[in-house]
């Protein structure tokens, strides 16, 4: 297969996603995850973390305990780098991402390869960067803001949560959010503002908010979206407006895999253009 055949590697990622004996039959949840979690380091002040380098590669970051379970998404995508050796894993981890949200039935996403891989530990970021469940809306606030995203972004952003769920052993959450956590919808918007959720502690014993059977639930964090006067405006739209929501996900989404991800003439990515710019 010809280097830089990307829509080949996507074709080889759609036949990965369908996992029989995985979650909800499919690893799609978990790989818009992994995109996620490999960009969300980013700090634009310092220009450190992001994407580019899959930095998650190396120990100290595949051990930050917000990245529990990620591994699974890493070794659902060995095969394709297998399959295509020339992609950088911070291409194909973002990548991956791009193809299940479309795979889903989610919007399609701009995304532009060119990120390299770090050889060494040298830019790995510190712990901590990636939200904290269990806090409320200056907690989101600061996280986000970091990475340049504003208050409709963010809200677009948790829109995510219409996928996949949550796992006790990885986070000490449990449950997924919505009823048919592999395909992308607004139904988490919805469900924000019409059901019934109430504050438990779960078989784990960690506070999370459930419905009336206890089958769906919600983050700490989900809820500070609907508590809050600023985010709640933004969550009623979602909630209304579909083709909205797509719209504004996929273009906060696509500004999501590019953070930190400064490109030379080549279009490729280098470091030595990210620490220039600091
Ligand atoms: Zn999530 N997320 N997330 N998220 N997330 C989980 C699962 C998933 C937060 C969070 O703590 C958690 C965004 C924002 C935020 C996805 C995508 C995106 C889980 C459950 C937690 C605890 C992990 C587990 O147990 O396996 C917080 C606090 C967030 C912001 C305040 C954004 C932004 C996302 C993408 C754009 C996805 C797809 C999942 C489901 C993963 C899976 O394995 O099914």
């Amino acid at each position: 297969m010809a280097a830089g055949d990307y829509n080949a590697v996507r074709n080889a990622i759609r036949k990965i996603i369908p996992q029989a004996s995985y979650d909800d039959g499919s690893a799609g949840p978990v790989l818009v995850r992994l995109a996620w979690h490999a960009s969300g380091t980013y700090d634009k002040k310092s220009g450190t973390g992001g994407s580019n380098g899959a930095t998650m590669r190396f120990k100290l970051e595949a051990e930050d305990e917000a990245n529990n379970g990620l591994e699974y998404a890493r070794k659902f995508l060995d095969p394709v780098k297998k399959q295509f050796p020339w992609i950088s894993y911070s291409d194909l981890w973002t990548l991956a991402g791009v193809v299940a949200i479309e795979y889903m039935g989610g919007p399609d996403v701009d995304w532009k390869p060119g990120r390299v891989d770090d050889v060494d530990e040298q830019y790995v970021p510190p712990n901590g960067r990636l939200p904290d469940a269990t806090k409320g809306e200056d907690h989101i606030r600061s996280v986000f803001y970091r990475l340049g995203f504003n208050d409709q972004e963010i809200v677009a952003l948790s829109g995510a949560h219409n996928l996949g769920r949550c796992h006790g052993e990885r986070s000490g959450f449990e449950g997924p959010w919505v009823p048919m956590p592999t395909r992308f919808s607004n139904t988490y918007f919805k469900l924000l503002l019409r059901s019934q959720w109430h504050r438990r502690k779960n078989s784990v014993g960690v506070e999370q908010y459930n419905d009336e059977d206890n089958e769906l639930m919600m983050l700490p964090t989900d809820m500070a979206l609907v508590k809050d006067p600023k985010f709640k405006p933004w969550v009623e739209k979602y909630a209304n407006d579909k083709d909205a929501f797509y719209k504004d996900f996929a273009a906060a989404f696509g500004k999501l895999l590019e953070l930190g991800v400064v490109r030379g003439p080549e279009g490729k990515a280098m470091r030595q253009y990210a620490r220039a710019k600091l």
